[in-house]
């Protein structure tokens, strides 16, 4: 059934219905929308989670009393609905403050400002029962390289996150941290580009257990790169802790379409590991299945929920494609000739030594490379059988 429900785990930013649709060369098409309508309209559409950045909720600046009346109105909406919150961002990028960043600005005083303003929403995060705390450092970065001391750069995004993170581990949070990586938009460069640069800096934190990534499909897109080879990176480093689902076409600018209406076979490549752990059964991912896309301009309301719908029914659909692609025995016979699943066995034997291994003639001295290399692997048909699936035609 291609009917949301809540065991499909499909969670929406709020700044995404929300996005009133002004963009760098025109004006908002559509009024503000209210938080708690948002709540309750994602929840009749049958999602289960709702995301935000304390900006989102709470206008930046607010002072204590209007804060607790947005936040008052935002979580009876939520009780209403059954709605969870499973993760919350921060918004380091909006105030004109954060132009040169929040982590990493050269300015000191902006840095200290920023981590207590994450501090602060780690605080209505944990409140809120949110498991990940992702953060997007959309500012942290340079147009010109003699402005931006890189080094320096990724020694201070290195010091805020571990910080952070001993904050949360102080306060007993229990929440983990998701780095989500974008290569450009809006600075020229931004630091953390892709899910491989933001893997090996976590790799450098004191903290590096409590801190993953949150891949977004168009920003490792951007970058011309397979979105779904670095999801499956992700899980095979346990750092897959959230992700970001939508639509994108190329490199070009951020499009946050749709998902599944940008690149549409990636998307099912991409169901298919989220669902079923990819061609060698690895480990699948069982978190929010969350969307960060943008209702185009062009659309007014009704549009914005059409839109919210089509997300949910472009997952569905192409996890029951994936579920047929993989329940095909032609398919199944396909995948053998292909030698998709020999790819998981070690290529030592088990306990065969370097001793034992070289001692091996047949793999070298005896080895005829030509006629090994005779094998055709049949992947052109085996991609055929999946397009063919996504198509309906099988
Ligand atoms: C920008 C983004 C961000 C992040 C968000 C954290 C505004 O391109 O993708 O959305 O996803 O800040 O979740
Ligand atoms: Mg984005
Ligand atoms: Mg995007
Ligand atoms: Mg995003």
């Amino acid at each position: 059934t291609v009917q949301p429900t809540r065991a499909d785990k499909f969670s929406f930013g709020l700044w995404t219905v929300g996005w009133t649709a002004r963009d760098p060369f025109g004006d908002a098409t559509r009024a503000p929308l209210d938080p708690a309508e948002a709540v309750h309209r994602l929840s009749e559409l049958g999602a289960y989670g709702i995301t935000f950045h304390d900006d989102d909720v709470v206008p930046f600046g607010s002072d204590e009393h209007t804060r607790d009346g947005h936040l008052a109105r935002f979580r009876k909406a939520l009780d209403e609905t059954g709605l969870v919150v499973p993760m919350v961002t921060t918004n380091l990028f909006t105030h004109p403050v954060f132009k040169d960043g929040g982590f990493t600005s050269n300015d000191r005083s902006v840095r200290r400002f920023a981590l207590r303003k994450v501090m602060r929403n780690l605080d209505l995060a944990a409140e809120l029962g949110a498991r990940t705390f992702v953060m997007w450092g959309g500012r942290e970065g340079s147009e010109y390289d003699s402005a931006k001391d890189v080094q320096a750069a990724l020694d201070r995004y290195r010091e805020a996150v571990d910080t952070l993170a001993q904050y949360s581990v102080d306060r007993g949070y229990g929440i983990r941290f998701a780095l989500e990586p974008k290569p450009n938009e809006p600075r020229g460069d931004i630091l953390l580009p892709t899910v491989g640069h933001a893997l090996a800096f976590i790799a450098q934190l004191q903290h590096h257990e409590l801190v993953g990534v949150n891949p977004e499909v168009g920003h490792e897109q951007m970058s011309n790169l397979n979105y779904t080879h670095g999801i499956a990176q992700a899980l095979w480093q346990g750092k897959l802790f959230h992700l970001d689902l939508n639509g994108q076409h190329g490199p070009k600018f951020d499009q946050d379409l749709v998902f599944g209406h940008g690149d549409l076979l990636n998307a099912f490549s991409l169901v298919d590991l989220l669902e079923h752990g990819g061609p060698g059964g690895g480990p699948a991912y069982d978190g929010p299945r969350h969307f960060d896309y943008k209702p185009s301009r062009t659309e007014d309301y009704a549009g914005v929920w059409e839109s919210a719908k089509a997300n949910m029914r472009m997952y569905l659909l192409l996890k029951e494609r994936a579920q047929a692609f993989r329940a095909d025995p032609e398919v199944r016979e396909a995948l053998a000739a292909s030698g998709v699943a020999e790819l998981a066995e070690p290529t030592l034997a088990e306990g065969e030594t370097i001793t034992d291994f070289l001692a091996d003639r047949g793999t070298f001295e005896e080895f005829d490379p030509d006629a090994a290399a005779e094998r055709g692997f049949g992947f052109v048909r085996l991609n055929q059988l999946a397009i063919d699936h996504v198509l309906r035609a099988r």
